[in-house]
């Protein structure tokens, strides 16, 4: 009944006055037109709120609290987002320096989700999308102690993993079992993908190269926090183990490890299916070598607290990269695969040359060896191979490698730095440009296809290509660039939503994530980032009619509900470039 009657009021108001129905609610809800970033901003930072109108022109800034005005100003002219069909207007209040939280306040429309301005403002958050990473751990207890309210127990102990026939080498035949424990949970499902780690582990230990200071003293509270490693390499290096496990003798390494199908919505405990380690291919192979090279660089610093790690590692990697010369083309073939058939993700990409760059660069990088740079054969491409990195193109991370160490190669004969710094910048002046035009004043929807599937992780790739060009430059506008799209997956985007679970009024609540799904806890596991946006809805058969005329967008298709693995799926891939955003930012700032 209750219901029923707020429908109908809901009904008349759209028709009525949508406007009338939201003043009316002034002082309670927040207004579902004002989209801001939920958690704040910087006090020297730039601020800015979105609010969907065409009559509105003055805005205030209030004091969360007692709403005390602090601040009132004018609202842009409007204009409309391609992406979602809005018109909208921007609200500038960078000038609104003093710590404290605030609502932003529209005479007609109401008040903003609170949001706070303070220094390290977005600390909790940045350290929280790292710590998800300790909640995908396989294979082991998440005790009370460190997994708080989703303390859960181990799962996926992965000590008898059976060769499938794909892999069968001559002392692995199939059927034969390998110990491969550990690791992260890729997304929602339960499987371990080497070619998702790849540019996972690349992006963190990028993160770590650029912000070795800032990460040191970062304390995420796992089981590792009282040793002498810094917590986030100890958590990086959970994954590592287990990426170690999947090489073979011949140096060539499994595409993925995961049972043949998809497992129900059960705890890890309960998701007991047989797994299998899965083909070798050239794509898994050469994301091994160029994250094991990039590893060994960093675990050189600890070779007192990690006795023979950075040597066994750029072992393998060389071993892997040396594979992947003799087995250039070995795509990953899911629908050949028989006895038995798997359909989990496939993960399946049929350009090499990106991973071959990449693997061959940071092996230049750690070892010094031209033959290597050679391979990589960067320079020729640059201009037309290059672009935002994603799963499957993973080129750029061997840029903001170069470019990171680019005192090494000032006077170079073999590494032409300044056409590699040049190129990124181009990159990074396009998302600028687009971000300076944009109604949303985002980069994110630079190009209609930045709505695909795991968008969020465009918005954050996007970030991290322009911090690493900040990091170059110290050009400000780099980083106010990168800064909008944190805001973007922060609440600033045309669904209202933060994208990050637990952090934000109105967060993502219900992911698309197995452990979330099955415990009996309401809130999500937190510091997850949602797929976001994703007009492909390919899971249309199982949301029903879920989706509605307001997700017909592309920066509206976007449904909080478990069932919507096409926009509301978490994968560590998504969660990277966030970790890499919000942490470098906090680190900058
Ligand atoms: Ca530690
Ligand atoms: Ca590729």
């Amino acid at each position: 009944m209750r219901l029923s009657t707020k429908f109908l009021i809901y009904f008349l108001c759209f028709f009525l006055n949508f406007s009338t129905f939201a003043q009316s609610n002034e002082g309670n809800a927040s207004s579902e037109r004002i989209r801001i970033n939920q958690i704040g901003f910087y006090p020297e930072g730039s601020k800015m709120a979105i609010i969907v109108t065409t009559e509105a022109t003055d805005f205030t800034i209030l004091t969360a609290n007692d709403k005390k005005e602090v601040f009132s100003g004018k609202l842009s002219d409007a204009e409309e987002w391609p992406h979602s069909k809005e018109t909208v207007k921007q609200a500038d209040f960078s000038s609104v320096e003093k710590s404290g939280e605030y609502v932003l306040h529209i005479p007609g429309i109401g008040n903003s989700h609170p949001f706070e301005i303070a220094e390290n403002v977005h600390f909790e958050p940045a350290k929280a999308s790292m710590k998800a990473f300790y909640f995908q751990r396989a294979s082991t207890d998440l005790p009370e102690e460190y997994a708080g309210k989703w303390a859960r127990e181990a799962g996926h102990p992965d000590d008898q993993v059976k060769i499938h026939n794909s892999a069968a080498s001559e002392n692995r035949p199939a059927g034969s079992t390998i110990s491969s424990p550990g690791g992260w949970y890729d997304a929602g499902d339960y499987g371990k993908y080497i070619v998702n780690s790849g540019i996972t582990m690349g992006t963190l230990f990028s993160l770590y190269e650029d912000f070795p200071e800032y990460l040191d003293t970062l304390n995420l509270n796992i089981p590792e926090s009282t040793n002498n490693i810094p917590d986030f390499l100890d958590e990086t290096l959970y994954n590592l183990r287990w990426m170690m496990t999947m090489q073979d003798e011949d140096g060539g390494v499994y595409h993925k490890l995961t049972s043949a199908n998809f497992h129900g919505a059960v705890a890890p405990k309960n998701a007991t299916l047989q797994r299998w380690a899965v083909q070798k291919g050239t794509a898994a192979t050469l994301d091994f070598a160029a994250v094991t090279a990039q590893a060994a660089r960093i675990f050189s610093d600890y070779k007192t607290e990690l006795p023979g790690l950075a040597d066994s590692l750029l072992v393998m990697s060389k071993k892997a990269y040396r594979w992947a010369k003799e087995n250039p083309t070995v795509t990953y073939r899911q629908g050949e695969l028989q006895d038995p058939e798997v359909s989990t993700g496939a993960y399946g990409d049929r350009n090499f040359k990106d991973e071959l760059q990449w693997a061959a660069t940071e092996l230049f990088i750690t070892t010094g060896k031209e033959e290597y740079y050679k391979d990589a054969d960067i320079e020729s491409s640059l201009e037309s191979d290059f672009g935002v990195p994603s799963w499957p193109n993973v080129n750029t991370l061997a840029l903001y490698s170069l470019a990171r160490h680019r005192d090494k190669y000032q006077d170079s004969e073999l590494v032409d730095i300044d056409a590699i710094i040049a190129q990124l910048r181009k990159m990074a002046d396009d998302l600028v440009a687009s971000s300076n035009t944009s109604a949303y004043a985002v980069p994110m929807g630079t190009a209609e296809s930045d709505f695909a599937w795991g968008s969020n992780s465009e918005a954050g790739n996007q970030g991290v290509l322009l911090l690493n060009v900040y990091e170059i430059t110290g050009d400000e506008k780099y980083l106010n660039a990168a800064n909008d799209n944190l805001d973007y997956l922060l609440g600033r985007n045309a669904t209202g939503f933060s994208f990050l679970t637990g952090y934000g009024e109105k967060s993502t609540r219900d992911p698309h994530h197995r452990p979330s799904e099955s415990d009996d806890i309401d809130d999500p596991v937190p510091g997850l980032l949602a797929g976001g946006p994703n007009p492909g809805q390919q899971d249309i058969a199982g949301c029903g009619d879920k989706y509605t005329a307001a997700h017909q967008h592309p920066a509206t298709s976007y449904i909080d509900d478990r069932c919507s693995y096409a926009s509301n799926e978490i994968a560590i891939n998504w969660n990277a470039p966030f970790v890499y955003l919000a942490n470098a930012i906090e680190a900058i700032r």
